[in-house]
């Protein structure tokens, strides 16, 4: 009679485990499924916070306090041309002529001589820049300056930007919409530069001049023999010197060799920090 009990009871102790053990495969499924809907779709950092927001007040900034002769463009426009060029679109399909409306909206001409192009030396050459107002990188430009460190993208079949994450342009796909603007943006600077053109290059590393990075697939190949009259390079080390003359090593020499099939000038100068001016 014990025994009939005891049993009853231990029947009911795991039919009570059993069900407690589905529920909580249920919860954890029903979890898991949630989490992996939820993850980020792509692999590089989401829209800036406050894109809009930002861009519309570096808009304001440049034209009204650093380029007051660019005081008439209208910033909201610029500000919803920039949005509408992801808004509702594939990120991994974004084309240059999304950017035409911006593009036309911020046009800007820069004098001939005061181009400086750089690779891997960005905070050097905004150094620079920062310290001669006449002298323009791209990032100096309208253009350049309102999207200068930010990151965007949207999804088809939303209106809003995409904040969790936006494709990487080497883990995901290379037409999202910030290599192809930087690219497209490049590719304008260099074409429109004239006189002498200056790059700044970084002789800290083992390839001052990389052929794969904007400056070497890109920019180089659209500067305009016609218009450029020379490209001078200043390779820029460390302080405590280098063992050898950076303007002679491979890197720079493939540089001088595109240059001069492209029918360039090219000169080359190394320093320790930045020169005073960068004229050779
Ligand atoms: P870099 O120092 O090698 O790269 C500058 C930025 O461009 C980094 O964020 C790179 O990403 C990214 N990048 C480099 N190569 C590519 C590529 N093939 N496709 C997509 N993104 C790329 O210098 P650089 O020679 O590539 O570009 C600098 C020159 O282009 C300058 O003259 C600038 O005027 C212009 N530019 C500026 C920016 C910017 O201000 C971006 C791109 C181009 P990662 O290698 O760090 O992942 O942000």
């Amino acid at each position: 009679m014990a025994d009939e009990r005891c049993c009853r009871i231990s029947k009911k102790v795991q039919i009570c485990l059993a069900v407690g053990l589905l529920v909580a495969v249920a919860v954890l499924a029903v979890v898991g499924v949630l989490k992996w809907l939820q993850r980020p779709k792509w692999n590089g950092r989401g829209t800036t916070d406050n894109f809009a927001g930002m861009v519309l007040e570096r808009c304001n900034v440049y034209t009204q306090m650093l380029q007051p002769a660019l005081r008439n463009v209208d910033c909201q426009k610029i500000q919803e041309a920039f949005k509408s060029s992801s808004i509702s679109k594939n990120p991994c399909n974004i084309t240059e002529e999304d950017y035409q409306p911006l593009v036309k909206l911020t046009t800007q001409t820069i004098p001939c001589g005061k181009t400086v192009l750089w690779s891997k030396a960005k905070e050097t050459a905004h150094e620079y820049t920062r310290g001669d107002r006449e002298m323009f990188t791209l990032e100096d430009t309208l253009l350049g300056y309102l999207a200068d460190g930010l990151t965007w993208c949207g999804d088809t079949g939303t209106s809003e930007m995409n904040y969790r994450s936006c494709p990487h342009w080497k883990k995901d796909c290379p037409n999202n919409p910030v290599s192809v603007f930087w690219k497209m943006a490049s590719r304008r600077f260099a074409d429109a530069a004239c006189g002498v053109v200056y790059v700044i290059l970084n002789g800290s590393i083992s390839n001052p001049f990389d052929e794969n990075s904007t400056f070497g697939s890109v920019e180089i190949n659209n500067l305009r023999p016609e218009k450029v009259q020379a490209l001078h390079a200043w390779v820029i080390h460390d302080v405590g010197g280098v063992p050898s003359d950076p303007c002679m090593t491979s890197s720079i020499n493939k540089l001088k060799s595109i240059t001069s099939q492209r029918k360039i000038a090219f000169r080359c100068r190394h320093n320790a920090g930045l020169p005073h001016s960068l004229r050779i």
